[in-house]
């Protein structure tokens, strides 16, 4: 009877263990994220970012929040799992890198991209010439 008990409490022990290393890598996602979150908003307010490129990078933030959630659905966050996350985590952290540097900005915070923003349009039909002044 005591050998079993003896069982029971190392079992329950090694039960802990990777609970706790979970908690871990969880926590790591989570200040990970809400670092991003920080850099999205401060990018905002300096005019970094346009509306446009802040609004892009919350939806990928959404995305990992997701990642994230899908994987604690069955109640743990495998090791394997965690390094995906992070890897979309270092995706998404150079996606506001670049949009942070790039030309488009709102430095004057109108919620409009200070120059014509160059977008990835399909060439038109017909070239626009820089007519006469209207
Ligand atoms: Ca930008
Ligand atoms: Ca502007």
């Amino acid at each position: 009877m005591k050998g079993k008990l003896a069982v029971l409490v190392v079992v329950a022990a090694g039960v802990g263990l990777p609970a706790l290393a979970q908690t871990s890598s969880t926590e790591r996602i989570e200040e990970r994220q809400a670092k991003q979150q920080r850099r999205i908003e401060e990018g905002i307010r300096s005019g970094e970012l346009t509306p446009r490129e802040a609004e892009r990078l919350r939806k990928g933030q959404q995305r990992i929040q997701r990642m994230e959630e899908r994987a604690r659905a069955d109640g743990k966050i495998t090791p394997k799992e965690a390094a995906r996350i992070e890897r979309a985590q270092d995706v998404e952290s150079r996606r506001i890198w670049r949009e942070k540097h790039d030309r488009q900005r709102d430095l004057d915070r109108d919620g409009k991209a200070d120059r014509p923003a160059r977008r990835h349009a399909k060439p038109r039909a017909s070239p626009v010439r820089p007519g006469p002044s209207r």
